[in-house]
């Protein structure tokens, strides 16, 4: 008989003798399977709207929004990069559209935002509505609706679009599908879901249109603009937030998307928040205003100045200060109604 081999060698044979059949030990990778705190792969990042506009003119000569489908630059988090996403969960890109262009209609179970970053008279067409784009407005593409959009008037329009991409491709749940039509029917006038949804009230008898997505699929910017002033002159301010809202959906009270939380904040001139962390990663757009999100995880931290039509990433469990010298509004959203769901959403506010 020979010595018994020393104990390393016994696990490397075991682990090469079961490889072949698909077998791995627990013990090798447990710790990073249960780490002791979130420990995401992602970065926080800032897209500087000046830099890139350039290149999303550039596509608007390279491509007609026909032949993309949709002509868009997707902001990818630089430690993702080739996989479509901004944080693990969601994907963000930035959407031209020309003088009459027409993205065509198609319909997916991924759910869609848009939040208008520049021009407007360019229209979006939900499921027989038409909605017209303003810079601010908050607009939603429900899963599984007819959607496309076109563009009637004079300046390029540009928007943010946010989606649940990679947690539906997570889930192996993604389904598409193309319209015969380009341009979808339109069967409701423009307004129709806001008259019947958008005033606090809602129509005794109805049938949720969209599920468990909001009825009403846009959210003007002159009203949540005027909601965020008044909140500044009648409630205090939040030390970490400043003055923040968060959309609802009418019908539940609850989230406007089942997948992707939204949020809109005001931080008054001269504004410098506490930190805080959070399990949810968030997106940002900058609609009006300056200021610098300060974001650390470790012993790394990362100062990011904004300005107008920018946007910036918040990683999960990264800690974050906003301040604000001018004022500014900030558009945002994330995966929290998930985490809710899960009932794993952890939020921790530091000073
Ligand atoms: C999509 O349908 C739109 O409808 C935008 O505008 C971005 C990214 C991936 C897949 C589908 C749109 C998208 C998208």
């Amino acid at each position: 008989m020979n010595a018994p081999l020393p104990t390393r060698q016994i696990r490397e044979q075991l682990y090469r003798d079961m490889e072949p059949h698909n077998l791995t030990p627990l013990w090798e990778v447990l710790h990073a399977l249960v780490p002791p705190r979130p420990n995401t792969p992602c970065v926080p990042a800032l897209w500087r709207y000046e830099e890139v506009r350039p290149f999303l003119m550039r596509a608007g000569e390279a491509i007609t929004a026909e032949e993309a489908v949709r002509r868009v630059l997707i902001l990818e988090n630089p430690k993702l990069r080739g996989q479509s996403a901004i944080t693990q969960s969601l994907y963000a890109g930035l959407q031209l559209i020309l003088p009459g262009e027409v993205a065509p209609s198609h319909r997916h179970t991924q759910g869609a935002l848009r939040f208008i970053v520049e021009g407007s008279g360019a229209y979006t067409a939900v499921d027989g509505e038409r909605t017209t784009m303003r810079p601010g407005d908050f607009i939603i593409t429900p899963s599984w609706t007819w959607h496309d959009h076109g563009h009637e008037a004079e300046e390029p329009v540009v928007w943010l679009d946010g989606l649940d991409i990679p947690m539906i491709r997570f889930f192996d749940a993604g389904f598409a599908q193309n319209d015969a039509a380009r341009s979808q029917q339109v069967t409701r006038p423009e307004g129709t879901s806001f008259a019947r949804y958008g005033h606090n009230m809602v129509p005794v008898r109805h049938d949720p249109p969209f599920g468990q997505t909001s009825p009403i699929f846009s959210y003007p910017y002159e009203r949540s603009r005027e909601a965020l002033h008044e909140l500044e002159r009648h409630a205090p301010v939040d030390a970490w937030d400043g003055c923040k809202l968060r959309y609802v959906n009418p019908l539940t009270g609850g989230w406007p998307m089942p997948t992707i939380a939204t949020f809109m904040q005001r931080l008054p001139a001269g504004f410098a928040g506490q930190p805080w962390r959070q399990t949810d990663g968030a997106v940002y757009s900058v609609a009006e205003g300056e200021g610098e999100v300060e974001i650390s995880a470790g012993e790394q931290t990362w100062h990011l100045r904004f300005r107008p039509r920018d946007h910036f990433v918040i990683p999960s469990w990264h800690t974050a200060r906003l301040t604000s010298g001018t004022g500014c509004v900030l558009f945002s959203f994330s995966d929290r109604p998930v985490h809710q769901a899960l009932g794993i959403h952890t939020e921790e506010r530091l000073s």
